[in-house]
């Protein structure tokens, strides 16, 4: 990208700035599974996360503005509005599962929320809870109880995040079920902008930074398939890969389910052919 330059690399992502007020964010087609970025990329999947993302942030600017300026015409790359980031993974829990489920065991409480007693695993929860966490350079984030949140961002800021966070996790969860995706729970990156704006950044509701579950398969006491990377963890683990780095290349018949499976998410919850997505990648704005 000549006219940018490079400011941030996530795992599979890469952040460029054009000038003091934007940004560009690139989605690659690079997987990671057991938190390693695979070596074998997904054709396509950058395309299918970042159409999501834009449908996402159309349809919710209603409840908090979004940093989205335009998606360009790769359909993987999205032109944004430069923010002020809060120091906050904000995450909603609609099913109690992951590092939520681990904290649970261990203390009947996720980020120092105490949860009803006799939970299973992958239970939905009686109502979405807000469970914040530090961004950890490496590893794991740390879920982080909301006097220590409130420390990092705020009092006041912090209920305006827990808020909003919570209004767009039942507007989304809701829609993806009718459609037959449970979204388990979602990861909010927020920022402020000139005027001390609340501001929604990063991705949205993608299934990279929620957990897609197909809603017919779903049962709960146990852990659930992943909509779009079981076939890829089944594959790794059928390797009796030790889940260090570097990770398995994936045979063609794993890229192309998995690729199948981003399909089929981005058509259910957009309705619109992902072919007409390639053609005109603002089309999932409309
Ligand atoms: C910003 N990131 C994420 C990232 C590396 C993505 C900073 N609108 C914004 C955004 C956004 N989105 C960011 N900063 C200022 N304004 C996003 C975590 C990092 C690659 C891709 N980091």
């Amino acid at each position: 990208m000549s006219e940018a330059t490079h400011v941030g690399s996530g795992k599979v992502r890469e952040l460029y700035a054009l000038d003091e007020d934007r940004l560009v964010l690139v989605a690659s087609d690079r997987i990671s599974t057991f938190d390693v970025v695979l070596p074998t990329e997904i054709p396509d999947k950058g395309r299918m996360l970042t159409g999501l993302s834009g449908f996402w942030f159309a349809r919710t600017s209603s409840l908090v503005p979004n940093h989205l300026l335009a998606l360009r015409e790769d359909g993987r790359s999205t032109e944004c509005r430069r923010l002020e980031m809060l120091p906050l993974e904000c995450v909603v829990r609609g099913y109690i599962t992951g590092s939520g489920w681990k904290d649970y065991q261990a203390t009947g409480a996720t980020s120092g929320r105490a949860l009803p007693s006799g939970l299973r695993e992958s239970d939905r929860l009686p109502a979405p809870i807000f469970t914040p966490s530090t961004k950890a350079e490496e590893g794991h984030d740390e879920n982080i109880d909301l006097d220590r949140a409130g420390q990092l961002i705020g009092i006041d800021r912090l209920q305006e995040v827990e808020r909003v966070s919570l209004d767009l996790y039942r507007f989304a969860s809701e829609y993806a079920l009718a459609r037959g995706i449970i979204i388990a729970d979602t990861k909010f990156e927020f920022g402020v902008d000139g005027e001390g704006r609340l501001v929604l950044a990063d991705e949205a509701f993608t299934p990279d930074s929620s957990r897609f579950w197909p809603a017919d398969e779903y049962e709960p006491g146990r852990a659930q398939p992943s909509f779009d990377k079981q076939f890829v963890r089944d594959y790794c683990e059928s390797l009796g890969w030790d889940k260090t780095p570097p990770g398995p290349e994936l045979p063609e018949d794993v890229v192309a389910g998995t690729r199948a499976r981003y399909v089929e998410a981005f058509e259910r919850l957009t309705e619109i052919p992902f072919d007409r997505y390639l053609e005109d990648p603002e089309v999932v704005l409309a």
